[in-house]
């Protein structure tokens, strides 16, 4: 694949060098691509019973088909080793391979997810497994989940049955991806599934959310040989929506809730002061020891400042604003600053010192190809320029960040925002199911090669 050199003008991540062995990578969720979603005896999640209420996603989307990715996947990893991608990052889908979310096994969801790593692995890709990316059992939501504290044993006999049939193979795993985003949109403000709006079934799932995590590493350091193992976080600077002394006040809280209340236990071993005393009543002596275990990274999230309104109405007494409207923003409207980006990396790596790895960061739009079938996405190419670049400038200030890995492959199915909101760096027509890489997918694919080769991009 080759671009134009005209596409790379400008380009921040353009001419310097990478540390050795930086792993370039893409990142996609089961349920957001898979489809299958009945298919040789897989269950409910969650997600299958939100997107059948009404309203609940934009245009009425599901991903019952999603990009078929079930039956596609060959093709996809194909796609994968022209783009020369060193890892891929992708979650299991727990009802896939535990129909009612503890007890039988589904052989036939096992059976998949070993077809998908040997293809990767023939392709010299190196498989990264997520545990959980927000498609908890229908099952399990069902006894309470999250908000049960046995949830923390369904995970850990869960991580027992993919360590066991995957670990020969697989050595990177997450146990989480963006606990602070799940938590928050599906407990307390009915954004996402399971759609509950509960401060107490927040807090709840809060606890037993950070006790799964401790009790799957355990899991994955005694199951896999080898294994490396982290979470992944979404960490955005939260910033006052308006000029209000509360509404700083609500940046602040946000941040505790957005960024802090994950990490800050499973890597530090202590929850935010006054979050300590909320959760009180779901932290028992002896918690925090199963919930703070030697990790080996740390998976960064990254996409944009966050604004939030002081808002005694809410639950958890803010809410959410757009941004001010000046601001540059992509093309679903979320805020572009590479320098926060930066500071968030830096930042991270300071307080929890472990090596970081971006696991997602990437642009939304609505990108549709052009009369010739071409799907040019100069907007993302510069978006993903400056971030791929700011990542350098974090290595260079100090930060050790050792991969990036975009968000995503393909377009996909945005949650709520069902089908319209595209952030692959490959476009799926969803009636075809054709895939055709953008112009940003051949960028990605030319940088990697010139950062491999050791050399600059030119
Ligand atoms: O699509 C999501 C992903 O599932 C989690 N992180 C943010 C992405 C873009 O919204």
């Amino acid at each position: 694949m080759g671009t134009g050199a005209e596409e790379r003008t400008g380009n921040p991540a353009v001419g310097r060098g990478w540390p050795p062995g930086f792993i370039w990578g893409a990142s996609t969720s089961a349920y957001q691509i898979e489809g299958a979603a009945a298919a040789d005896g897989k269950g409910p999640s969650i997600w299958d019973t939100r997107v059948r209420e009404p309203g609940r996603i934009a245009a009425g989307d599901a991903g019952d088909i999603a990009c078929d990715h079930y039956h596609r996947y060959a093709e996809d990893v194909a796609l994968m080793g022209r783009l020369g991608l060193d890892a891929y990052r992708f979650s299991i889908s727990w009802p896939r391979v535990l129909p009612a979310g503890r007890g039988a096994a589904n052989a036939a969801g096992l059976d998949f997810y070993d077809r998908l790593v040997d293809r990767l692995l023939e392709a010299h890709i190196d498989p990264w497994i997520c545990l959980y990316h927000w498609d908890l059992p229908q099952a399990l939501e069902e006894r309470g989940g999250w908000q049960n504290r046995d949830s923390a044993g369904w995970f850990a006999d869960y991580a027992v049955l993919v360590a066991r049939r995957l670990g020969d193979r697989v050595k990177r795993y997450a146990t989480f991806n963006e606990p602070g985003v799940f938590a928050l949109f599906g407990y307390v403000m009915d954004w996402q599934a399971p759609g509950l709006r509960s401060r107490d079934a927040y807090f709840a799932a809060m606890h037993h959310v950070n006790l799964a995590h401790g009790a799957a590493v355990d899991v994955l350091r005694d199951l896999v040989p080898g294994a490396s193992i982290g979470a992944i976080h979404n960490r955005q600077p939260c910033r006052p929506g308006g000029p209000a002394p509360g509404d700083a006040d609500a940046a602040r809280r946000m941040d505790l809730y957005w960024n802090r209340a994950f990490p800050d236990p499973q890597i530090l071993g202590v929850y935010p002061a006054e979050l300590a005393e909320v959760l009180d009543r779901w932290n028992r002596p002896g918690d925090m020891a199963r919930i703070c275990r030697p990790t080996d990274w740390f998976g960064l999230n990254h996409y944009s400042p966050i604004y939030m309104l002081a808002d005694p109405s809410a639950e958890l007494g803010f809410a959410w604003t757009g941004p001010p409207a000046t601001a540059e923003q992509t093309g679903v409207g979320w805020v572009i600053d590479a320098e926060a980006f930066r500071d968030t990396m830096l930042d991270v790596a300071r307080r929890y010192r472990l090596p970081v790895y971006v696991t997602e960061n990437g642009y939304g739009a609505t990108d549709e190809p052009d009369a010739a079938g071409e799907i040019a996405d100069p907007d993302r190419i510069a978006y993903l320029s400056a971030y791929i670049g700011a990542v350098g400038d974090a290595i260079d200030a100090g930060a050790d960040v050792r991969g990036y890995f975009v968000w995503s492959l393909l377009d996909n199915f945005e949650w709520g925002s069902g089908y319209g909101q595209r952030f692959g760096i490959v476009h799926v027509d969803y009636a075809t199911q054709v895939r055709s890489p953008k112009a940003s997918a051949r960028w990605y694919a030319d940088l990697i090669r010139a950062a491999r080769g050791g050399g600059t991009f030119v």
